[in-house]
């Protein structure tokens, strides 16, 4: 453990007198006005959060650290953790020692697979991960110290149960897709494998494993972090700011990461495919692309895979899969018609006046290259998005943990108040 404790007791020490120094500088500044709107509107664009594991500047997509995707696609999850949480890449030593650190943590405690045992089966893989997540909460550190700690120290056990989650929330979401989709029994974690090979080993899908292997690791890369104003960062951090612990924090996350509007976008993506692709016998033409998203536009539905509330171009995670898909799947028929959706979709979401932007997001490709390696339970995918964000969201509680950031507690005002404002009362 000590060279993570020492490298971010050394980075948060730094960040702390960073930010000191620019709340004394500056702490009256204005960066941010609200509208109207806006407080209508899901509070887009109101610049009122710190996050600094990742931004997504609409025009380019996710940044993690300062570093574009295009020059993180080759690395494993956990030189993207460590990046996250350090924003350093690490050397070999270090990284060999990082993940040796997360290697030896990942013993699920025996009660959580009784507990996945004992859930209906037709409750969502969703419902399982966060239920099994949560039954953890006895294990963690934080709550067992937190009390006869100083807040300056908080963010220590917040990196033990971190680093505990990140170490075992593979092998949970391998045993919810084994136990749910009736694969045969869990497969136990190989301690000397990384993350993306045990999870790939534990999930037990007859494969091409090493392409499947480089799938998994390229996925976990690209859903690691997405900024801190998502429904499951801000949900996550809303409660962690409450000192709930991060078995608390991030199932509560996973939750919102279970909406189809946003995590879960994955899975009504591909099930959207399944359902075009059925109706027309294959892959569908152009013509045929066009009167299935008018039919689902009419039917008052959204085009999943489809929009962002941030972003205004093609996500750059979606350009991301797409290489990876032309590269090792060119000819997959599922593949194709995402190909193929891509050349239609926009142009005819351009159409409609109040969407903001027309452009795919990750979802609408991840989903068909699972399914092409076995992977052909899409009710599973947002879980697969889970295990990649738990990178994400436990590094941003670190760090806000280490900055001491308060209470997050916005002021809610009543309608009363807004016909007020209005009359300029
Ligand atoms: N299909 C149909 N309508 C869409 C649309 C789409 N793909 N994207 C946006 N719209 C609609 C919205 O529903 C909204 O309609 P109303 O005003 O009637 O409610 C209007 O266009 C304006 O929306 P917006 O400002 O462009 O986008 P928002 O910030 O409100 O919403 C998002 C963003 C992602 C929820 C929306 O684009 C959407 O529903 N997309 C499909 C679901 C999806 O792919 N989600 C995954 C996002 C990534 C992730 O979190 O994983």
């Amino acid at each position: 453990m000590s060279n993570i404790l020492d490298k971010l007791s050394e980075k948060i020490a730094y960040w702390r007198k960073e930010a000191h120094e620019i709340l004394n500088k500056a702490g009256e500044k204005v960066i941010s006005e609200v509208t109207i709107s806006q407080v209508y509107g899901g509070m887009r664009d109101i610049r009122a959060l710190i996050c600094d594991t990742s931004r997504v500047p609409k025009e380019e997509g996710l940044i993690i650290r300062g570093r574009y995707l295009k020059d993180l696609v080759d690395k494993t999850p956990e030189e993207i953790y460590y990046l996250l949480l350090t924003g350093e890449l690490p050397d070999k030593n270090v990284l060999e020692n990082f993940s040796a650190e997360i290697r030896k943590r990942k013993e699920v405690p025996g009660y959580v697979w009784d507990v996945l045992k004992a859930m209906p089966g037709d409750s969502h893989p969703m419902t399982m991960l966060d239920t099994a997540l949560l039954s953890m909460q006895r294990e963690s550190v934080f709550a067992k110290e937190y009390m006869g700690l100083k807040k300056e120290d908080f963010w220590k056990p917040t990196l033990e149960d971190a680093l505990n989650i990140v170490a075992r929330i593979p092998a949970v979401a391998a045993a919810v897709y084994r136990h749910h989709f009736n694969k045969g029994e869990i497969i136990e974690p190989d301690h000397e494998m990384d993350i993306a090979g045990d999870y790939v080993h534990m999930l037990g899908i007859e494969t091409d494993k090493e392409e499947f292997y480089n799938l998994i690791k390229l996925y976990l890369v690209l859903h690691s972090d997405h900024e801190g104003g998502n429904v499951s960062a801000l949900t996550t951090q809303t409660i962690n700011s409450a000192l709930s612990d991060l078995y608390y924090s991030l199932s509560g996350g996973f939750n919102g990461l279970a909406g189809p509007l946003h995590g879960l976008a994955n899975q009504e993506t591909l099930k959207w495919i399944l359902d075009l692709m059925n109706k027309f016998n294959g892959t569908p033409s152009t013509e045929q692309i066009r009167a299935f998203v008018k039919e689902t536009i009419d039917a008052g539905k959204v085009i999943s895979g489809y929009g962002h509330a941030v972003l205004r171009v093609t996500d750059p995670r979606f350009d991301a899969f797409m290489k990876f898909g032309k590269k090792h799947l060119p000819d997959d028929p599922v593949f194709l018609t995402v190909t193929r959706l891509f050349e239609v979709v926009p142009e005819e979401l351009k159409k409609i006046e109040k969407i903001k932007n027309p452009w795919p997001n990750v979802d609408a490709i991840s989903g068909s290259l699972l399914y092409h390696y076995g992977m052909k339970e899409f009710s599973y995918y947002t879980v697969l998005f889970a295990v990649s964000r738990s990178l994400g969201l436990t590094a941003q509680a670190v760090v806000n943990r280490g900055m001491m950031f308060p209470l997050i507690r916005p002021k809610s005002v009543t309608s009363e108040f807004m016909k007020r404002a209005i009359e300029g009362k």
